[in-house]
């Protein structure tokens, strides 16, 4: 009893620590501090935390406050590129761990931002995600051309096509990629101001409101692309 006692002590004390850690991270990231974010992301795999927890509980949550923060006007567009860079340097670490486990390519996505639209962070973590669950990722960038999504879908052969649109002005601009799309690739599409309604509206063949989400959604896609 005694012993058992002692070890549920010690998980007590490492659960705390690791809370801390992903604290830590949460809050290197609002103060934009991208060597913090980088070192404290290190020490949170050694002290063994899952990569999709750092992820998560870590990064995501940091950025989760920077977007209240602007929001409330207690942060400004300068400090909020700073903590997008401290994000950047946090999601390197991980991105190869994420990517391991790979088994073989559940179908090739193209992905992006849409024209207009420089917002890359929400895209990022979909990309990472769906690599790490099996899917080969083409990542186009930011702010990439109508045309250039048609022509890279065409030219990858792509499975499933990713849009990414942050700006009320520019998810209009997902349209008219759908309109141009020929053949069998499927369209996703997410970022904070798309809805369910708005895929319906545009025709696209699914809409996710977070990365986890966007992993099924593309899951149930390739399925249907079987059908
Ligand atoms: C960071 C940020 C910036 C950074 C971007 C840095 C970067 N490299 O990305 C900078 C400072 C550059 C920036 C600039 C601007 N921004 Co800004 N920005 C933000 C902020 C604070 C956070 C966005 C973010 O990264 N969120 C965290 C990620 C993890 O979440 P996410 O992007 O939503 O992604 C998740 C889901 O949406 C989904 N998802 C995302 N993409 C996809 C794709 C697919 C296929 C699927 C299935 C799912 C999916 O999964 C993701 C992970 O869970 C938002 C606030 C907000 N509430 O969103 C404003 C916000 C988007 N920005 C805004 C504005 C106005 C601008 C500027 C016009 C400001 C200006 N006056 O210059 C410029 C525009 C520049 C441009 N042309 O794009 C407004 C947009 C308002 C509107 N209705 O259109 C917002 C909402 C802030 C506000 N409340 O006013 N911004």
């Amino acid at each position: 009893l005694k012993d058992n006692k002692f070890s549920l002590i010690v998980i007590e004390i490492s659960k705390g620590r690791r809370m801390q850690t992903l604290e830590r991270i949460s809050e290197s990231i609002v103060s934009g501090e991208s060597e913090a974010a980088a070192s404290l992301v290190r020490q949170a795999l050694n002290e063994g935390i899952a990569s999709f927890e750092i992820l998560n509980r870590g990064l995501v949550s940091g950025m989760t406050v920077v977007s209240e923060k602007f929001k409330n006007n207690e942060m400004f567009i300068p400090e909020v590129l700073v903590s997008a860079r401290a994000m950047k340097a946090g999601m390197e670490i991980l991105r190869p761990l994420l990517a391991e486990a790979e088994i073989e390519p559940r179908g090739k996505v193209v992905i992006g931002t849409i024209q207009g639209d420089l917002h890359d962070i929400g895209k990022n973590i979909v990309a990472m995600l769906l690599e790490g669950a099996g899917f080969e990722v083409v990542d186009l960038g930011a702010d990439v051309p109508v045309e250039k999504f048609i022509n890279s879908a065409r030219e990858e052969k792509a499975d499933i096509v990713g849009m990414s649109a942050l700006l009320t002005t520019t998810m209009i601009n997902m349209k008219a990629v759908i309109k141009g799309l020929q053949g069998p690739a499927k369209v996703m599409i997410g970022g904070a101001p798309v809805t369910q309604d708005f895929a319906d509206q545009i025709g696209a063949n699914g809409y996710a409101p977070n990365a986890s989400e966007a992993i099924d959604l593309a899951v149930r896609l390739m399925k249907k692309q079987s059908e």
